[in-house]
């Protein structure tokens, strides 16, 4: 029997047992306009977003925009935008959220969006469009990447989230709106900076008269956001379809843990964030680094060395003795010595409570969900760190390691075509050279030619000798090989 599709008219219909929105959609209005409407989003700031339309804060609706892909619109239009949150922890909960209350395509209709960011009614824009969003090689935006060229060129089709802003300040300008927050929501650092530097290459190209009014009016801010949310799978729909009686085409699970630390500079309105759970701090950068170099990175190690394991899950290579005490022992031996933590928080207990979350097997996150972008990702969560470890003369040889594993993740995952990453024909292209040396190759496609530990000849010749050892020995010998060495 076909049942019905999760929308305004049926929700009515589900069990008490499931949250769903209090208030009337169409009192709401969107106040924000949200880039890269994934599954985080969704799980995340959206639920905040949620939260806080349930105490009546009517005007923090979401407009998100998806910039190529029609498969979340297509898939939620036809439920009002409405979707199921699964709570994956010890006990299983089920949330409808209200939110989003609209989707555009950004390359199917660029001026829409042009003109929703430039609209008065909007207050904040928002970003969760992963590293690659950015841009950025080494840290600086990547001006000869064919996307950001043709920005530069014209505006009137934007390529990157930097040319629909700038496009649509250039508006706001003209139009003397209202201030705007433009505040960043990925796993970066300083990400609120990259967005304002993107925004003012542009401009400076196209409307420098436009910057005067920019700095007076439009603050670019950053965030630090944590939720571990895996892709949908098509368990999780029938799970969902069996729970609420409803087809839902756009479930989202995620882990019960959430947290938001948001840098407290907005121009203009500031949505009551802190009402709904989240935290506005000055100095945002203390956790940022945590999250990034002790969550993130801890995910990055046990991707590369569970893929190599055999693992499918993260959760699986930390019920492996020698890799769950090896991913322990990296971030409190040489990502902690280096990290300095905000005051409130104990690196160490941090590091625990992560570890914790990871081993939730009611949650499986796949190591290449982790690994995927992992040519990006690095350059955030790892290398900086490895510089640090070096420059204060602390202990870099487990991060020595993961280096020399997530080179041998990068080839057993192309060979085997499970890698997805922005270089991967780079990547291929060294492998077919055959008598190449992937490290360094694949670490200078990864940007690490720009860290000064790509140049200490020490550091590097014990990256070599761990990527000789797991070649030959494989990853929980070699790391027995490291124990015991
Ligand atoms: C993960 C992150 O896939 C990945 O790279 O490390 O998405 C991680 O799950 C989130 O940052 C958790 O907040």
């Amino acid at each position: 029997m076909k049942i019905e599709r999760l929308s305004i008219d049926t929700l009515r219909e589900l069990s008490a047992a499931i949250k769903r929105p209090s208030y009337e959609p169409a009192s709401i209005t969107s106040g924000i306009v949200h880039f890269g409407v994934g599954n985080f989003h969704r799980a995340h700031q959206a639920v905040y977003c949620d939260t806080l339309l349930n105490q009546g804060e009517t005007k923090w609706g979401i407009t998100g925009i998806s910039m190529r892909s029609p498969g979340m619109r297509d898939n939620l239009t036809p439920q009002n935008y409405l979707y199921t949150l699964a709570s994956l922890g010890e006990a299983t909960s089920y949330r409808i959220i209200g939110a989003i209350q609209n989707i555009l395509v950004a390359a199917e209709s660029p001026q829409s969006v042009i003109d929703v960011v430039a609209d008065n009614q909007t207050q904040l824009v928002t970003t969760t469009i992963t590293e690659k969003g950015y841009y950025l090689t080494s840290g600086q935006i990547d001006l000869s990447n064919i996307d950001i060229a043709q920005d530069l060129k014209s505006l009137n089709v934007p390529q990157t989230t930097y040319g629909y802003l700038a496009a649509a300040l250039i508006k706001r300008c003209t139009n003397q709106s209202s201030p705007l927050t433009i505040l960043c929501c990925d796993n970066m650092h300083a990400g609120g900076e990259h967005l304002l530097s993107g925004v003012q290459i542009l401009l400076e190209r196209h409307s420098p008269e436009t910057l005067s009014w920019v700095k007076a009016n439009v603050v670019f801010s950053s965030s630090m956001v944590d939720r571990v949310t895996p892709a949908t799978n098509q368990q999780l729909k029938d799970q969902v379809a069996e729970q609420l009686g409803v087809f839902d085409a756009a479930p989202v699970a995620a882990e019960p843990f959430i947290q938001w630390i948001i840098e407290n500079r907005f121009a203009g309105v500031r949505p009551p964030f802190d009402r709904a759970g989240a935290l506005f701090v000055d100095d945002i950068a203390p956790y940022e680094r945590i999250k990034l170099r002790f969550l993130n990175a801890g995910h990055s190690i046990l991707a590369a060395l569970g893929y190599l394991a055999g693992d499918q899950f993260i959760h699986e290579a930390l019920r492996r003795p020698r890799l769950a005490r090896f991913a322990e022992q990296a971030l409190k031996l040489n990502v902690m010595p280096v990290t300095p933590v905000p005051e409130d928080v104990s690196g160490e207990t941090y590091i625990d409570q992560v570890l914790t979350r990871f081993r939730n097997g009611n949650l499986p996150y796949a190591v290449l969900q982790v690994g995927t972008d992992s040519s990006q990702k690095i350059q955030q969560r790892l290398l900086p760190t490895i510089d640090d470890a070096l420059n204060h003369g602390e202990d870099s040889s487990y991060l020595a390691f993961v280096l020399s594993a997530w080179v041998c993740f990068i080839r057993k995952a192309l060979l085997s075509d499970d890698l997805n990453d922005p270089m991967l024909d780079a990547f291929a292209e060294v492998i077919s050279k055959n008598d190449s040396d992937d490290v360094e190759r694949f670490l200078k496609l990864a940007g690490a030619d720009k860290f000064s530990f790509f140049s200490d000849a020490y550091f590097m010749a014990s990256v070599q000798q761990f990527h000789r050892n797991i070649n030959e020995v494989g990853i929980e010998q070699a790391i027995d090989t490291f124990f015991n060495t």
